[in-house]
């Protein structure tokens, strides 16, 4: 199992944090979701035969917010 901390832009209530985490635990090889909304950071536990950053960056874009990082 790998653990990628992104830094996202535009969350900013409950919603968005509801939003991302949603998105990404759809993804099969997510194995754990974190979101923290005042760090605009994002912590996900996946298993890196199953998913990559790019797909997990791509679904929260999906979202209308911005990884910056
Ligand atoms: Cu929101």
């Amino acid at each position: 199992m790998a653990q990628v901390v992104l830094n996202v832009e535009g969350m900013s209530c409950n919603h968005c944090v509801q939003a991302v985490e949603k998105a990404l635990g759809k993804l099969s090889g997510v194995d754990k979701v974190k979101v923290e909304l005042a760090e605009k950071k994002v912590s996900v536990d996946y298993e890196e035969n199953q998913v990559t950053v790019d797909a997990l960056k791509s679904a929260i874009e999906d979202q209308g917010y911005d990884v910056v990082g």
